[in-house]
């Protein structure tokens, strides 16, 4: 069986798609973080501009106080408005982790992502999970049909955040040469970084007593796991929302004798879980979120924890995993 579109490179079976529909439709994942809403942005931006006529909308109900700064999402879209839309669904692994469950609705689907590949549902998969962002992968498109494509400040503002965000300033593994060239490329529109890094980067004085909170109560299992495990009443004590909360790992990542690190977060609903962010240097922990209700990429992944007993599972877990990348690589810090 062949189509017209064999032999194509999946970038332009996108573009391809994209220009067969008068409306796009933008998805990003529960949750949300700065490359989910940088690469729903940015895209839509680069779609409104580069296709005039098109109507691109990015509609979902769930907000970010700390994401504000990249703008409104657009308000209520018709039922009939979904049955002739494409939809591009960004930086999201997985259908259940889809913010605004009305993507089904639509006609056609586009997956464009960079976590491990365990559920490919759209009818066109772009998934490169050695990628550092989303974000990365939107601006790469834009730069691949220049003809065509046009990105202004505005746009690169959002991939740039994204990328930045998702990368730790790109710090992370994932990035490379292609990540730095592409983020060039955005910094050439005159993207204002310093009104960009404060709005991403100043903190309010409760989360420095979070954080200090944080290492008071860190722990270290027998062979260097970081962990903290953070009651509800704490989070709330300190005034935060289970986002901020959840930068928790963040603060764990600098630990030396430590190459994976844990922040367990109460969450508060009434299946009493505990939501769990993983980190590591140099070892993978991606299949060990995998056993513990969900995944994500190699050095950062999520999971879920449901009783004490699950918990003491996953730290055992962990405990293992590190135990057996020491016994292998005794350079590891
Ligand atoms: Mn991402």
């Amino acid at each position: 069986m062949r189509s017209g579109t064999d032999g194509m490179h999946i970038k332009e079976k996108v573009l391809a798609k994209i220009r067969e529909y008068d409306t796009v439709l933008l998805f990003r994942h529960q949750r949300m973080d700065g490359d989910c809403v940088g690469a729903a942005k940015g895209l839509q931006q680069i779609l409104r501009l580069s296709y005039p006529e098109k109507k691109v909308i990015l509609h979902d109900w769930q907000r970010s106080n700390y994401l504000a700064f990249m703008g409104p999402d657009d308000g209520d879209v018709p039922a009939e408005t979904y049955k002739t839309a494409l939809a591009v669904v960004l930086d999201t692994a997985t259908r259940d982790r889809i913010s605004n469950p009305h993507w089904q609705e639509c006609r056609e689907v586009i997956k464009i992502d960079h976590h491990i590949e365990t559920d490919p549902y759209g009818d066109l998969n772009w998934v490169e999970p050695e990628r550092s962002s989303v974000c990365e992968m939107v601006a790469e498109f834009a730069a691949s049909f220049p003809e065509e494509l046009k990105l202004d400040k505005r746009a690169a503002e959002c991939l740039y955040a994204g990328m930045v965000t998702d990368s730790g300033r790109f710090r992370y593994p994932g990035v490379t040469g292609d990540t730095l060239r592409l983020a060039a490329g955005l910094l050439d529109t005159g993207i204002d970084t310093e009104t960009l890094y404060a709005n991403l980067y100043l903190r309010d004085r409760n989360m420095f007593r979070y954080e200090s909170w944080v290492y008071e109560n860190m722990r270290l299992t027998e062979h260097g796991a970081a962990y903290v495990h953070v009651p509800l009443a704490v989070w709330q004590g300190f005034g935060l929302d289970f986002e901020a909360a959840s930068d928790a790992v963040g603060f764990l990542d600098s630990v030396r004798g430590s190459i994976l690190f844990m922040a367990l977060i109460e969450t508060g609903l009434p299946d009493r879980s505990v939501r769990v962010r993983l980190r590591s240097r140099f070892m993978a922990v991606d299949r060990l979120a995998a056993a513990f209700h969900d995944g994500g990429h190699a050095n950062a992944s999520g999971g879920t924890v449901y009783s004490e007993a699950e918990e003491a599972a996953l730290l055992a877990a962990a405990d293992d995993l590190i135990r057996g990348c020491r016994r292998d690589h005794p350079e590891w810090m």
